[in-house]
């Protein structure tokens, strides 16, 4: 299909594969591939971007704790990460990114010869703190010492080292104002509005120079010597976060601006990323791309943490929830529903195994799934296994297909701002009020009494149906095809990906078009089944 809507971008964060993914990663690409999916069911043309984050002094320290060389250790745990995405989480990414890509170091390279020519880049020497685990500069006032004496970072408690070295600068102070400005003429640029107003009122607090190159050890995208705005003596390598940032570019043909990819889907149309790493996103990330003469990408979603039971996620309380065992218990399609499902995006929120129950037994098992078997069954034995010719409308039916009708709007306004809960939480309103109608309609009775009206209201049920299992499709991919298989819906080819059952994924475009009488059914399997 040649798409009339604009091409849409869409990157997560990219993940250090120092240790394993848990559901907290798999939260954000399960998040950011939902938006990918509802995007090209709804006819955009759709890139989107995840991968992994290889360099640094963390990858490099824990190589060495572990006896292996950094290069294996990223090898090796970037399949694990990939796996993720690929085996566990169902992830339609175009491309999975590693930033020991050799494509990654030629536009690492040229973002800093862009930031050089706009003298932007200085050589100085940093002292002060860094947290190892958070690949970050903190500024003494940021950090306390703990009951033991040992310094930590206070925002995130991370153990600091104190740093002295050569660096190059970047000069950060100079973008203060139009960082601001931009703001102000961009106010959904940040996103949650609490998250952003922290962001903003940091800035408005004055910003530093940031070192962004390291000396001390050479994991990491080498600073080119003939581009370096001062001669050294000394070998640098770029500070992870540049590269890493810059990694949204290279995922597009950067440094050919002129590519097709580049001039298609730069700048981006939503970084999704998580609370921790807002200030790389909001101020670091424009004002490099400011200096680089190069757009701003035009949304960063920052959502909040998940947390198991309300306590975080940490490896020495052994609370850590691996997200294939997860799958295992659940089912992906539960999991996936239940994440996007039970708190809003931008904040914080906690899973326990009683939540996941609750979600999946009665959101999925009893409002979806059982709705459909009763109406389905219903048509294929008393409808000749054929989708029913409707009578005249009620003002029930008209007013149960009016809110299903309004779903596909209500969902594209609520993923535009990446509010997936409010989708989802309309569309099982809209469930609910399908469930309360069938209930009150009793067609189990109507069969003996009022064949055309049973017929009716078996068909009002299914198309509510249809036009909910169409919009479930990006957050449920196998579920609602099987739906709609059940439903005969016609898969269509430019909707995307085949998903997993094999059948391919239906456009939004077929979302007006009402059911057609006459289509065959077969006896539905269940499709939700409880969770005992
Ligand atoms: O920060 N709940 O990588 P990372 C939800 N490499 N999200 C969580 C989470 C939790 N419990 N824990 C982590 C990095 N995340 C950098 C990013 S981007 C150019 C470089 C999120 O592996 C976290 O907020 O530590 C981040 O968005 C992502 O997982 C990767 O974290």
């Amino acid at each position: 299909m040649t798409s009339t809507k604009p091409p849409f971008y869409i990157t997560t964060a990219i993940h250090y594969p120092n240790g394993e993914p848990h559901i907290g990663h798999a939260y954000e690409v399960i998040a950011s591939d939902v938006m990918a999916r509802f995007k090209r069911l709804d006819g955009y043309e759709t890139y989107f971007l995840t991968g992994t984050d290889e360099h640094g002094q963390k990858m490099q320290q824990t190589a060495q704790n572990l006896g292996i060389s950094t290069r294996e250790l990223a090898d090796r745990n970037a399949a694990v990460f990939k796996a993720m995405d690929d085996e566990v989480a169902g992830i339609s990414y175009d491309r999975f990114i590693r930033t020991t890509d050799e494509d990654h170091y030629a536009a690492s390279t040229a973002i800093w010869r862009r930031m050089v020519e706009a003298g932007d880049i200085y050589l100085d020497k940093y002292a002060g703190w860094y947290s190892v685990r958070d690949e970050r500069f903190y500024s003494e006032d940021e950090t306390q010492l703990d009951a033991a004496g040992d310094r930590l970072a206070t925002e995130t408690q991370t153990p600091v080292t104190w740093t002295e070295e050569e660096s190059y600068f970047f000069r950060l102070s100079k973008y203060q104002q139009p960082l601001l400005d931009f703001f102000q003429a961009n106010p959904d640029f940040g996103a949650p509005r609490s998250r952003f107003n922290e962001v903003i009122r940091f800035v408005e607090g004055g910003l530093e120079d940031l070192a962004i190159s390291r000396t001390t050890f050479d994991w990491g995208v080498p600073v080119p010597k003939d581009l370096t705005a001062e001669d050294t003596s000394l070998d640098h390598v770029m500070y992870v976060w540049v590269d890493a940032l810059t990694n949204y570019l290279t995922g597009v043909g950067f440094p050919d601006t002129e590519s097709e990819s580049f001039t298609r889907f730069w700048p981006a149309d939503v970084h999704v990323i998580g609370k921790d790493i807002s200030r790389f996103h909001c101020i670091f990330w424009p004002a490099f791309l400011m200096s680089a003469q190069l757009e701003l990408p035009k949304r960063v979603m920052i959502h909040g943490f998940l947390n198991n039971a309300g306590e975080k996620m940490s490896k020495s309380v052994g609370n850590v929830v691996a997200p294939a065992d997860w799958v295992t218990e659940y089912g992906l399609d539960a999991v996936r529903f239940f994440l996007l499902r039970e708190f809003p995006f931008g904040a914080d929120g906690s899973y326990t195994h009683e939540a996941v129950l609750v979600r999946k037994n009665s959101d999925l098992a009893n409002n979806l799934g059982n709705l459909a078997q009763r109406s389905l069954s219903m048509i294929v034995k008393n409808c000749e296994e054929m989708i029913p010719q409707p009578g005249e409308r009620t003002a029930a039916d008209r007013r149960i297909l009016a809110q299903a009708d309004e779903l596909l709007e209500i969902s594209r306004e609520a993923y535009d701002a990446q509010d997936f809960h409010r989708a989802l939480e309309r569309t099982w309103f809209v469930l609910g009020e399908a469930n309360a109608y069938f209930a009150e309609q009793e067609p189990w009775k109507l069969k003996k009494t009022d064949l055309s009206r049973m017929n009716t209201v078996l068909y009002v049920t299914a198309e509510v149906l249809r036009k909910v299992a169409l919009l479930t499709q990006p957050v449920m991919p196998e579920s609602a095809s099987r739906l709609l298989d059940a439903l005969n819906v016609e898969a269509s080819g430019d909707a995307g990906r085949t998903n997993a059952s094999g059948e391919g994924p239906r456009s939004f475009a077929a979302f007006d078009a009402e059911l057609v009488p006459g289509t065959r059914l077969v006896k539905p399997t269940p499709i939700f089944p409880r969770h005992e």
